[in-house]
Protein backbone atom coordinates (compact mmCIF):
# COMPACT_ATOMS: atom_id res chain seq x y z
CA UNK A 1 0.00 0.00 0.00
CA UNK A 2 0.80 3.60 -0.62
CA UNK A 3 0.20 6.84 -0.21
CA UNK A 4 1.18 10.26 -1.06
CA UNK A 5 -0.01 13.99 -0.70
CA UNK A 6 2.57 17.40 -1.44
CA UNK A 7 2.20 20.82 -0.15
CA UNK A 8 3.69 24.35 -0.26
CA UNK A 9 3.44 26.60 2.53
CA UNK A 10 4.83 30.25 2.67
CA UNK A 11 7.22 31.55 5.22
CA UNK A 12 5.88 34.32 8.07
CA UNK A 13 7.40 37.25 10.10
CA UNK A 14 5.61 38.29 13.18
CA UNK A 15 4.96 41.86 13.87
CA UNK A 16 3.97 40.84 17.19
CA UNK A 17 6.46 37.85 18.54
CA UNK A 18 6.15 35.16 20.12
CA UNK A 19 9.20 34.24 22.58
CA UNK A 20 8.30 31.65 24.72
CA UNK A 21 6.39 28.30 25.47
CA UNK A 22 4.12 28.19 28.44
CA UNK A 23 3.86 24.16 27.23
CA UNK A 24 7.22 22.83 26.04
CA UNK A 25 5.67 19.01 24.69
CA UNK A 26 2.21 20.69 22.70
CA UNK A 27 4.24 23.87 22.65
CA UNK A 28 1.73 26.37 23.86
CA UNK A 29 3.05 29.86 23.66
CA UNK A 30 2.89 32.30 26.77
CA UNK A 31 1.24 34.79 24.49
CA UNK A 32 -0.63 35.19 21.63
CA UNK A 33 1.26 36.59 18.51
CA UNK A 34 0.53 38.41 15.19
CA UNK A 35 2.46 37.63 11.86
CA UNK A 36 2.27 38.60 7.75
CA UNK A 37 2.88 35.59 5.61
CA UNK A 38 5.37 36.45 2.91
CA UNK A 39 5.51 35.40 -0.59
CA UNK A 40 9.27 35.36 -1.22
CA UNK A 41 10.21 32.23 0.65
CA UNK A 42 8.51 28.94 0.83
CA UNK A 43 8.91 25.31 1.37
CA UNK A 44 7.68 22.83 -0.90
CA UNK A 45 7.54 18.78 0.61
CA UNK A 46 6.29 15.63 -0.47
CA UNK A 47 5.70 12.70 2.12
CA UNK A 48 4.96 9.33 0.39
CA UNK A 49 3.88 6.72 3.31
CA UNK A 50 4.22 2.88 2.48
CA UNK A 51 4.30 -0.50 4.32
CA UNK A 52 7.43 -1.33 2.14
CA UNK A 53 9.71 1.11 3.73
CA UNK A 54 11.31 -0.29 6.69
CA UNK A 55 11.76 3.22 8.44
CA UNK A 56 11.36 7.15 7.55
CA UNK A 57 13.70 8.98 5.27
CA UNK A 58 14.28 12.15 4.77
CA UNK A 59 15.52 14.43 2.34
CA UNK A 60 16.16 18.28 2.85
CA UNK A 61 17.26 19.97 -1.25
CA UNK A 62 18.14 16.68 -2.15
CA UNK A 63 20.29 15.82 0.29
CA UNK A 64 18.94 12.47 3.24
CA UNK A 65 19.31 13.81 6.68
CA UNK A 66 21.07 12.12 9.57
CA UNK A 67 19.24 10.33 12.27
CA UNK A 68 18.90 13.52 14.38
CA UNK A 69 17.13 15.41 11.74
CA UNK A 70 15.09 12.54 10.83
CA UNK A 71 14.18 11.84 13.90
CA UNK A 72 12.60 15.39 14.21
CA UNK A 73 9.96 14.65 11.48
CA UNK A 74 9.70 11.02 12.33
CA UNK A 75 8.09 12.67 15.35
CA UNK A 76 5.82 14.88 13.60
CA UNK A 77 4.76 12.16 11.48
CA UNK A 78 3.58 9.78 14.24
CA UNK A 79 0.82 12.57 15.27
CA UNK A 80 -0.62 12.38 11.68
CA UNK A 81 -0.04 7.90 11.91
CA UNK A 82 -1.70 8.06 15.90
CA UNK A 83 -4.32 10.31 14.50
CA UNK A 84 -5.03 8.32 11.47
CA UNK A 85 -3.99 4.54 13.09
CA UNK A 86 -1.51 3.78 10.32
CA UNK A 87 1.17 2.14 10.18
CA UNK A 88 3.59 2.98 7.31
CA UNK A 89 6.90 4.32 7.26
CA UNK A 90 7.39 7.27 5.07
CA UNK A 91 9.83 8.97 2.67
CA UNK A 92 9.32 13.09 3.30
CA UNK A 93 11.16 15.33 0.62
CA UNK A 94 11.38 18.80 1.15
CA UNK A 95 12.74 21.77 -0.72
CA UNK A 96 13.13 25.25 0.35
CA UNK A 97 12.80 27.91 -1.94
CA UNK A 98 14.81 30.85 -0.64
CA UNK A 99 16.53 33.87 -2.69
CA UNK A 100 19.91 33.91 -3.53
CA UNK A 101 22.39 34.06 -0.62
CA UNK A 102 19.71 35.15 1.81
CA UNK A 103 20.38 32.96 4.30
CA UNK A 104 17.09 32.56 5.65
CA UNK A 105 15.84 29.32 7.07
CA UNK A 106 12.52 29.15 8.67
CA UNK A 107 11.19 26.00 10.26
CA UNK A 108 7.21 28.03 10.22
CA UNK A 109 7.68 27.34 6.14
CA UNK A 110 8.57 23.51 6.76
CA UNK A 111 6.54 22.03 9.18
CA UNK A 112 3.18 23.79 7.66
CA UNK A 113 4.06 21.90 4.22
CA UNK A 114 4.84 18.86 6.23
CA UNK A 115 1.63 19.17 7.98
CA UNK A 116 -0.59 19.81 5.19
CA UNK A 117 1.43 17.12 3.25
CA UNK A 118 1.14 14.69 5.61
CA UNK A 119 -2.89 15.54 6.23
CA UNK A 120 -3.40 14.69 2.53
CA UNK A 121 -0.38 11.43 2.48
CA UNK A 122 -2.54 10.02 5.52
CA UNK A 123 -5.85 11.17 4.24
CA UNK A 124 -6.87 12.43 7.66
CA UNK A 125 -8.29 15.41 5.71
CA UNK A 126 -8.56 18.20 8.93
CA UNK A 127 -9.57 21.52 8.39
CA UNK A 128 -7.23 24.34 8.04
CA UNK A 129 -7.64 24.97 11.67
CA UNK A 130 -7.02 21.64 13.03
CA UNK A 131 -4.27 21.93 10.63
CA UNK A 132 -2.73 24.56 12.59
CA UNK A 133 -2.93 22.66 15.79
CA UNK A 134 -0.17 20.16 13.49
CA UNK A 135 1.91 22.77 12.26
CA UNK A 136 1.80 24.13 16.01
CA UNK A 137 3.47 20.89 16.91
CA UNK A 138 6.65 20.74 15.18
CA UNK A 139 7.64 24.57 15.52
CA UNK A 140 5.35 27.31 17.14
CA UNK A 141 5.30 30.18 14.16
CA UNK A 142 4.64 27.30 11.65
CA UNK A 143 1.16 27.46 12.99
CA UNK A 144 0.78 30.74 11.44
CA UNK A 145 1.69 29.47 8.18
CA UNK A 146 -1.20 27.65 7.63
CA UNK A 147 -3.32 31.25 6.20
CA UNK A 148 -2.07 34.17 4.26
CA UNK A 149 -1.85 37.49 5.07
CA UNK A 150 -1.98 38.83 8.61
CA UNK A 151 -2.47 35.92 10.80
CA UNK A 152 -3.04 35.33 14.38
CA UNK A 153 -2.21 32.39 16.52
CA UNK A 154 -3.86 32.15 19.55
CA UNK A 155 -2.37 31.21 22.26
CA UNK A 156 -5.24 29.20 23.82
CA UNK A 157 -6.07 27.60 27.02
CA UNK A 158 -5.12 24.31 26.34
CA UNK A 159 -2.95 22.18 23.03
CA UNK A 160 -6.88 21.57 21.57
CA UNK A 161 -7.53 25.48 21.13
CA UNK A 162 -3.92 26.82 20.59
CA UNK A 163 -4.65 27.55 17.01
CA UNK A 164 -3.90 30.23 14.09
CA UNK A 165 -6.36 32.10 12.46
CA UNK A 166 -6.82 34.54 9.15
CA UNK A 167 -7.23 38.07 10.20
CA UNK A 168 -7.13 40.28 6.92
CA UNK A 169 -5.41 39.20 3.50
CA UNK A 170 -2.88 42.31 3.73
CA UNK A 171 -3.56 43.21 0.12
CA UNK A 172 -3.80 46.85 0.66
CA UNK A 173 -0.45 47.72 -0.37
CA UNK A 174 1.48 45.73 2.40
CA UNK A 175 4.71 44.74 1.46
CA UNK A 176 8.11 44.37 3.44
CA UNK A 177 11.77 45.19 3.04
CA UNK A 178 14.19 42.02 4.06
CA UNK A 179 18.17 43.40 5.08
CA UNK A 180 20.30 39.77 5.20
CA UNK A 181 22.53 41.24 7.38
CA UNK A 182 25.74 38.84 6.88
CA UNK A 183 27.00 37.26 10.60
CA UNK A 184 29.68 35.08 11.68
CA UNK A 185 27.86 35.24 15.43
CA UNK A 186 27.53 32.39 17.19
CA UNK A 187 23.95 31.76 16.95
CA UNK A 188 21.71 30.32 20.02
CA UNK A 189 18.93 28.53 18.29
CA UNK A 190 15.16 30.26 19.07
CA UNK A 191 14.36 27.37 21.04
CA UNK A 192 17.39 27.31 23.95
CA UNK A 193 16.88 31.27 23.72
CA UNK A 194 13.06 31.58 24.22
CA UNK A 195 13.64 29.23 26.86
CA UNK A 196 16.54 31.12 28.68
CA UNK A 197 14.43 34.12 28.74
CA UNK A 198 11.20 32.76 30.26
CA UNK A 199 13.38 30.95 33.13
CA UNK A 200 16.06 33.98 34.10
CA UNK A 201 14.61 36.95 32.55
CA UNK A 202 13.21 39.17 34.95
CA UNK A 203 11.66 41.67 32.30
CA UNK A 204 9.49 38.48 31.06
CA UNK A 205 6.11 38.96 33.00
CA UNK A 206 5.97 42.11 31.91
CA UNK A 207 7.00 41.20 28.30
CA UNK A 208 4.15 38.20 27.89
CA UNK A 209 1.36 40.87 29.07
CA UNK A 210 2.14 44.02 27.29
CA UNK A 211 2.52 41.18 23.67
CA UNK A 212 -0.93 40.50 24.78
CA UNK A 213 -2.42 43.89 24.62
CA UNK A 214 -0.41 44.69 21.09
CA UNK A 215 -1.96 41.69 19.65
CA UNK A 216 -5.46 43.58 20.09
CA UNK A 217 -4.18 46.87 19.04
CA UNK A 218 -2.67 45.74 16.19
CA UNK A 219 -5.52 43.84 15.08
CA UNK A 220 -7.45 46.73 15.43
CA UNK A 221 -4.74 49.10 12.99
CA UNK A 222 -5.58 46.22 10.60
CA UNK A 223 -9.22 46.81 10.94
CA UNK A 224 -8.76 50.52 10.50
CA UNK A 225 -6.25 49.90 8.00
CA UNK A 226 -3.72 52.44 10.30
CA UNK A 227 -0.84 51.36 8.40
CA UNK A 228 1.54 54.02 10.97
CA UNK A 229 -0.20 52.85 13.84
CA UNK A 230 0.49 48.96 12.87
CA UNK A 231 4.08 50.17 11.99
CA UNK A 232 4.65 51.29 15.30
CA UNK A 233 3.23 48.64 17.49
CA UNK A 234 5.29 46.16 15.19
CA UNK A 235 8.43 48.22 16.29
CA UNK A 236 7.98 48.53 19.44
CA UNK A 237 6.90 45.00 19.90
CA UNK A 238 10.04 43.67 18.12
CA UNK A 239 12.29 46.09 20.62
CA UNK A 240 11.09 44.59 23.67
CA UNK A 241 10.87 41.20 22.72
CA UNK A 242 15.31 41.28 22.23
CA UNK A 243 15.13 43.52 25.68
CA UNK A 244 13.90 40.54 27.58
CA UNK A 245 16.50 38.37 25.90
CA UNK A 246 19.10 41.66 27.01
CA UNK A 247 17.74 40.63 30.57
CA UNK A 248 18.22 36.82 30.74
CA UNK A 249 21.24 35.44 32.16
CA UNK A 250 24.06 34.34 29.93
CA UNK A 251 22.37 37.86 28.06
CA UNK A 252 21.19 37.02 24.42
CA UNK A 253 21.96 40.10 21.79
CA UNK A 254 21.23 38.87 18.28
CA UNK A 255 21.95 41.89 16.43
CA UNK A 256 25.13 42.75 14.64
CA UNK A 257 26.41 46.56 13.91
CA UNK A 258 24.86 46.52 10.45
CA UNK A 259 21.60 45.62 12.19
CA UNK A 260 21.62 48.84 14.23
CA UNK A 261 22.71 50.52 11.11
CA UNK A 262 19.47 49.60 9.26
CA UNK A 263 17.42 50.61 12.23
CA UNK A 264 18.76 53.60 12.01
CA UNK A 265 18.18 54.25 8.77
CA UNK A 266 14.45 53.06 8.66
CA UNK A 267 13.98 56.08 10.76
CA UNK A 268 15.67 58.93 8.90
CA UNK A 269 13.56 57.61 5.62
CA UNK A 270 10.12 57.83 8.01
CA UNK A 271 11.54 60.99 9.21
CA UNK A 272 11.63 61.69 5.38
CA UNK A 273 8.28 60.92 4.94
CA UNK A 274 8.32 57.14 3.93
CA UNK A 275 6.24 55.06 6.00
CA UNK A 276 8.08 51.98 7.15
CA UNK A 277 8.63 50.33 10.46
CA UNK A 278 11.94 47.40 11.73
CA UNK A 279 11.58 44.51 13.39
CA UNK A 280 14.03 41.81 13.98
CA UNK A 281 13.78 37.79 15.45
CA UNK A 282 16.22 35.48 16.72
CA UNK A 283 18.88 36.22 14.26
CA UNK A 284 20.75 39.71 12.71
CA UNK A 285 18.52 40.29 9.90
CA UNK A 286 16.46 43.08 9.75
CA UNK A 287 12.61 43.11 8.22
CA UNK A 288 11.09 46.40 7.23
CA UNK A 289 7.32 46.45 7.20
CA UNK A 290 6.00 49.23 4.68
CA UNK A 291 3.92 50.05 1.91
CA UNK A 292 4.15 47.82 -1.81
CA UNK A 293 4.47 51.28 -3.51
CA UNK A 294 7.49 52.37 -1.27
CA UNK A 295 9.16 49.35 -1.17
CA UNK A 296 11.73 50.34 -4.13
CA UNK A 297 12.68 53.60 -2.82
CA UNK A 298 13.34 52.10 0.39
CA UNK A 299 15.47 49.22 -1.47
CA UNK A 300 17.70 51.89 -3.57
CA UNK A 301 18.34 53.64 -0.32
CA UNK A 302 19.56 50.46 1.64
CA UNK A 303 21.45 49.88 -1.58
CA UNK A 304 24.21 52.54 -1.07
CA UNK A 305 25.15 50.15 2.10
CA UNK A 306 24.33 46.83 1.40
CA UNK A 307 24.68 44.56 -2.35
CA UNK A 308 21.61 44.19 -4.14
CA UNK A 309 21.64 40.53 -3.43
CA UNK A 310 21.10 41.43 0.31
CA UNK A 311 17.91 43.29 -0.01
CA UNK A 312 14.78 41.37 -0.61
CA UNK A 313 11.52 42.88 -1.80
CA UNK A 314 8.58 40.52 -0.89
CA UNK A 315 4.56 41.27 -0.44
CA UNK A 316 1.91 39.10 1.21
CA UNK A 317 2.02 35.17 0.85
CA UNK A 318 -1.10 33.01 0.49
CA UNK A 319 -1.91 30.10 2.64
CA UNK A 320 -0.85 26.07 2.83
CA UNK A 321 -1.31 25.08 -1.55
CA UNK A 322 -2.22 21.75 -1.99
CA UNK A 323 0.20 20.42 -4.87
CA UNK A 324 -0.28 17.74 -7.61
CA UNK A 325 1.80 14.56 -7.31
C1 LIG B 1 8.09 34.54 15.98
N1 LIG B 1 10.30 33.51 16.51
O1 LIG B 1 7.01 34.91 16.51
C2 LIG B 1 9.29 34.47 16.90
C3 LIG B 1 10.02 35.78 16.96
C4 LIG B 1 11.61 34.06 16.52
C5 LIG B 1 11.48 35.42 17.07
O2 LIG B 1 8.79 31.86 16.33
O3 LIG B 1 10.64 26.32 19.44
O4 LIG B 1 11.07 28.21 15.30
O5 LIG B 1 10.03 25.57 17.13
O6 LIG B 1 8.33 26.73 18.57
O7 LIG B 1 8.71 28.85 15.96
C6 LIG B 1 11.00 31.21 16.06
O8 LIG B 1 10.71 30.12 16.85
O9 LIG B 1 10.32 28.00 17.71
C7 LIG B 1 9.96 32.22 16.31
P1 LIG B 1 9.79 26.58 18.24
P2 LIG B 1 10.13 28.73 16.34
O10 LIG B 1 8.18 34.32 14.76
Amino acid sequence: MISRGKARAYSNIALIKYWGKRDEKYILPMNSSLSLTVDCFYTETEVVFSNSYAKDYFYLNGSLQDESATGKISSFLDLFRKAADIDMKAIVKSTNFVPTAAGLASSASGFAALAAACNVASELNVGLRELSMYARQGSGSAARSIYGGFVEWQKGTNERDSYAVPVDDAKWDIGMVIVVVNSNAKKVSSREGMKRTVSTSPFYRIWSDKAEEDVKEAKLAIKNRDFEKLGLITERNGLMMHATMLGANPPILYWEPESVLVMKMVKELRDEGISCYFTMDAGPNVKILCRMSESNRIKERLMEVFDEERIIVTGPGPGVVILAL
